[in-house]
């Protein structure tokens, strides 16, 4: 089944149709990157309307769903709608602004327009299970983070900035073939306290502690990795530290398996850390859903009640911060299976000292 016929399938009978202007739900559904248009799902038939900028590429690239060029569109979504016989429409509420929704009342008076969160719920709910093709995708945007983190220990010494160790991961990326950085974090020294510290121009010095959080696009998925390495000499502390945050992250994958609630894999890196000497250091969730965004739901987090099955994808990163001091996080991207779970981050998590 297609991502169309999955969603209209599982939309409830009292929605006629669906209005969709999400470009990660566009994507989703169509397969077609474009940073507009809208998509008109009825049971009738689908339909993707778009302007002249893309029309060439949508025709060329979207299977099963018509394409029609933009022109009046209002009039167009009206007349779509109307052939369709379809009253009760649904917009993504996650997406839709009060401007938008106010527009869409204005322009198509005829139509009941459902306030509710249905569409985006299933949208997410559709979105969180991947499919072999997306893991594919996943697997690959984490195989050139994984080769771009080999790579970047040595750049690392002392003097260079974060800034520019930054860069450096974004053009050896895209260099071996990634479409775009998701994101990047490098936070050195005492700037490693702070989980989502900004690169900054400090420079690296003897001593300090690196992490290193980031991800490559592919075809539309991202990846997401965080190692935090040493430039020598290693205290005992920090070795003290990292250990526990490893062992927190074993502790987590020891309960990751279908049928698994969120909330007891976070309990399970939580009470470990919160039993060693940095109780109340682990300040944010264990892990994230990933896939075309790079925080998708559900998560591993202290209140999360889903459950998870086969084909999520979620992130495992524990960490412990110590102001004034330094920080260590450590994350894997995981995508549970039948019996499990797959591990597609393959960098070591040894203590990597520079
Ligand atoms: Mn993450």
């Amino acid at each position: 089944m297609t991502p169309i016929e999955k969603l209209l399938e599982a939309l409830p009978s009292d929605i006629d149709a669906a209005l969709i202007t999400g470009g990660f739900n566009r994507r989703y559904l169509t397969g077609f990157p474009s940073s507009a248009g809208t998509l008109v799902l009825t049971r009738k038939k689908p339909v993707f309307i778009i302007d002249s900028r893309y029309y060439e590429g949508a025709c060329k690239t979207i299977q099963g769903c018509e394409v029609l060029l933009q022109d009046k569109l209002y009039r167009q979504i009206g007349a779509l709608l109307g052939d369709a016989g379809a009253k009760t429409v649904a917009v993504e509420s996650e997406i839709c602004t009060v401007k938008g929704l106010t527009t869409y009342r204005k322009e198509l008076p005829d139509l009941e327009l459902l306030e509710d969160n249905r569409l985006s719920d299933l949208l997410s709910l559709l979105r969180r299970i991947k499919t072999p093709q997306e893991l594919e995708k996943m697997r690959k945007a984490q195989e050139y983070t994984d080769k771009t983190f080999t790579h970047i220990l040595n750049y690392i010494k002392a003097g260079v900035t974060e800034k520019q160790i930054a860069l450096e991961l974004d053009v050896v990326g895209r260099k071996m073939g990634a479409d775009q950085l998701a994101f990047v974090i490098v936070a050195s020294g005492e700037n490693s306290s702070q989980p989502h510290c900004t690169p900054s121009h400090r420079a690296l010095e003897e001593g300090d502690f690196i992490t290193l959080d980031f991800g490559f696009f592919v075809d539309g998925y991202c990846s997401d990795m965080t190692r935090t390495v040493a430039l020598g000499p290693v205290s005992d502390r920090q070795r003290q530290v990292y250990e526990t945050v490893r062992q927190a992250q074993e502790a987590a994958f020891a309960n990751i398996r279908p049928g698994a609630v969120c909330r007891e894999v976070d309990a399970a890196a939580r009470n470990l850390i919160d039993a060693s000497p940095f109780a109340g250091t682990f300040g944010h969730g264990l892990g994230h859903s990933l896939g075309m965004e790079v925080h998708e739901a559900p998560s591993f987090n202290p209140t999360c009640e889903v459950k998870l099955e086969p084909g999520m994808v979620l992130s495992v990163e524990p960490g412990i911060y110590l102001p004034g001091e330094f920080g260590v996080r450590i994350e894997d991207v995981i995508a549970c299976t039948d019996d499990g779970f797959e591990n597609l981050t393959k960098s070591s998590k040894e203590l990597i000292v520079l």
